[in-house]
């Protein structure tokens, strides 16, 4: 038994209100027997800051901290004489931030690789996907006909640094926005120029003493936003499908069942999906295959976490062990052999529960080192020594495994692997493949409305549990789900990935899943893969019928058990591109302020989207759904909705 690491005892979590995931119970129940802390414990034990969730401090200089508590905000500002609403607007845009920094240096990276790909200096990786390639060149106006791949590639490469670089003018995929919604954020003077001048821009402008008018705060914040939705985020996930492959529906297994008890298990937990290839790569090399075998196991089980993994779920269909507020659980089976880790949602005390039970944690990208983990960089131009090191720990662990092993015999298969170009092609078919059926249906009423619900897990609420009762309640009442991250892989353990789960649906939606084959709820991968939703609400409004701009289509979004300041700014892009976007858990804002009214309201008066805020899953879901009732009532499609639901209610009838 793994000593005990936390001192004093362990006070039990009421697994009832703890998680819905049987998995993560049955390990965090381990844990506590084995006396080992998780975040579910340090939540339990420590109250989140009332103030600071209520983003009414701030500590922009030495001045403060200043806390502006009482009943009513605006009795008191800071010492500055910051009022509540800069001091919450100021908050909230340095979320956007950072948020924005981490998906456009993840897509910044992948940009460093296709670089090199270009040059002909990096040789592990190649251009998978041509037609993507074509695709995406030719949507910003690059010459593809009867062009080299590598002329293509090099001129996309160019134009696509200056998404990051660019200090005037707007970003390239601008170009992919529909005219009516680049129209409003012209209006609007929100078209980001380059991500690095938009962040750096809206960290000048928060530093204390600069902008203090909590409208102009907002504006920079919506244009730092769509830096990463319309661009950063949006180049990571287009050059990772060309250089590896745009994802097709694939069937694959979700949930700890997919550890083998048998075999050298790997994880590889985090965001960017280079790591994971050249992984893929190791624990397919025969050599370490038969070393395993050479140590007694039947062979090298890799799995994915978190966001690497519902990428390479995607691309793959390589098997998917848990979300976010998992990854401390699975380590406690005993199973995990070595976990490798690159950036983003990495909890530090991974590296305490992976001492406890003898897993190799190893950090491999300078940006990301953690106290008590072993870093072993991936230098992309030979990505195998770091891959094969790691493949070589965990055989060695394997083979020196002293903990018992206990893996959760849960696992769900389920369908994932959809991106805005199979969405097409499962709809249309591969010769007429285009939104047209998907308009058609949200058109005549059996598809509601399309939701995307996305985002993290969270251990203020009972994880998992929020989204999957608001998706069971979304699709019961039409509406399709599009999902990425932490969120498709909670609906993946529910089983709502398996097309037999159209039953749940409404019969509008279901008959149009039995037709097609499809499960009512659509994975698209990960957190930065949310640009593919993007480009799907760009399709709808492009293919005709649903209104002019992105702000006319009867969708809504949703991240109902946010943590990350990344899951701020991908609400913030939504919202900026029209998007009804609701949040749960909590929202760094007070009530009655002039702010709230703004996000919440003001936006939408200037024709982009709004947030919401609800904890309840119903009562979100329901918020979805009024919002996307109220966007067909002006669209006028309100009423063939309810002739199509009379007539299958006569049919049924009948
Ligand atoms: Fe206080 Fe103003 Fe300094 Fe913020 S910037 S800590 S409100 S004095
Ligand atoms: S990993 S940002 S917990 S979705 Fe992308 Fe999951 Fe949220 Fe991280």
């Amino acid at each position: 038994m793994a000593e005990k690491i936390t001192g004093p005892e362990i006070k039990p979590l009421d697994m009832e209100k703890t998680t819905t995931c049987e998995a993560t119970a049955q390990m965090l129940t381990k844990a506590e027997k084995d006396g080992v802390e998780t975040a579910f414990h340090r939540a339990a034990a420590m109250k989140a800051c009332p103030i600071g969730a209520d983003s009414a401090c701030c500590k922009h200089c030495s001045m403060g901290p200043c806390r502006l508590v009482s009943k009513d905000p605006y009795s008191k500002v800071g010492v500055c004489g910051a009022t509540i609403d800069t001091i919450m607007a100021r908050n909230f845009a340095r979320m956007v931030a950072s948020g924005a920094a981490a998906h456009t240096d993840h897509g910044m990276s992948m940009l460093d690789v296709f670089r090199e790909v270009v040059k002909g200096d990096l040789k592990d990786y190649q251009i998978k996907d041509t037609k993507k390639l074509k695709e995406v060149a030719a949507s910003i106006g690059i010459e593809v006909e009867d062009r080299k791949v590598d002329e293509i590639a090099t001129d996309l490469y160019e134009e696509l640094e200056r998404t990051y670089t660019q200090v005037e003018g707007e970003i390239p995929f601008a170009q992919r926005v529909p005219e009516k919604t680049l129209e409003t954020w012209r209006k609007n003077g929100i078209v980001p120029r380059g991500a690095m001048r938009e962040i750096m821009e809206l960290m000048h402008r928060t530093h204390m003493g600069v902008d203090q008018h909590y409208e102009n705060i907002t504006k920079q914040c919506s244009r730092t936003a769509l830096a990463d939705g319309w661009g950063g985020s949006m180049v990571a996930t287009e050059i990772s499908d060309i250089l590896f492959g745009t994802p097709t529906p694939v069937a694959a297994e979700v949930n700890m069942g997919c550890l083998k008890e048998n075999e050298g298990n790997i994880i590889i937990h985090g965001h960017e999906p280079n790591l994971f290839e050249s992984m893929l790569a190791s624990v397919n090399n025969p050599d370490k295959i038969q070393a395993a075998k050479d140590a007694g196991a039947e062979g090298i089980n890799l799995v994915g976490m978190c966001c690497s993994g519902a990428e390479m779920l995607s691309r793959h269909g390589i098997p998917h062990a848990g979300n976010f507020m998992s990854t401390e659980a699975i380590l406690v089976t005993g199973a995990v052999d070595a976990m490798g880790v690159d950036v983003q949602c990495i909890k530090q005390g991974l590296a305490k529960v992976a001492e406890c039970y003898g897993t190799h944690l190893f950090t491999t990208n300078p940006r990301c080192k953690i106290e008590g983990a072993e870093h072993i960089e991936l230098d992309e131009h030979h990505p195998s020594q770091c891959t094969d090191a790691i493949v070589d720990k965990a055989i060695t662990r394997f083979k020196n495994r002293t903990r018992p092993v206990e893996i959760p015999n849960i696992s769900n298969m389920g369908i994932h692997g959809f991106s805005a170009e199979s969405i097409k092609y499962m709809l249309g078919g591969t010769f007429r493949g285009s939104y047209v059926p998907l308009n058609d249906n949200i058109i005549n009423g059996r598809i509601r409305g399309v939701a995307g619900v996305v985002g993290c897990t969270n251990p203020r609420v009972k994880h998992d549990y929020v989204h999957v009762e608001m998706v069971k309640e979304l699709i019961k009442h039409d509406v399709l789900v599009v999902q990425t991250g932490c969120s498709q892989i909670a609906l993946a353990k529910a089983g709502l990935y398996r097309p037999e789960a159209a039953y749940l649906a409404g019969h509008g939606l279901r008959e149009v899943c039995e037709t097609v084959g499809m499960p009512p709820v659509l994975g698209l991968g990960s957190c930065v893969d949310n640009s593919r939703i993007l480009i799907a609400c760009s399709e709808m409004v492009k293919t005709g019928g649903l209104g002019d701009s992105i702000a006319d289509l009867p969708v809504a979004g949703a991240a109902p058990e946010w943590m990350s300041e990344k899951a701020i700014s991908i609400g913030h892009y939504f919202v900026a591109s029209g998007v009804y976007t609701v949040f749960g858990v909590t929202f760094p804002i007070i009530e009655n302020t002039k702010f709230k009214k703004l996000l919440f309201d003001g936006l939408e008066d200037d024709g982009l989207g709004k947030w919401g805020f609800a904890r309840d899953p119903y009562e979100m879901a329901h918020l979805m759904i009024d919002h996307i009732d109220k966007k067909r009532k002006a669209l006028g499609i309100d009423k063939a909705r309810e002739r199509v639901l009379m007539d299958m209610e006569a049919r049924m009838a009948l």
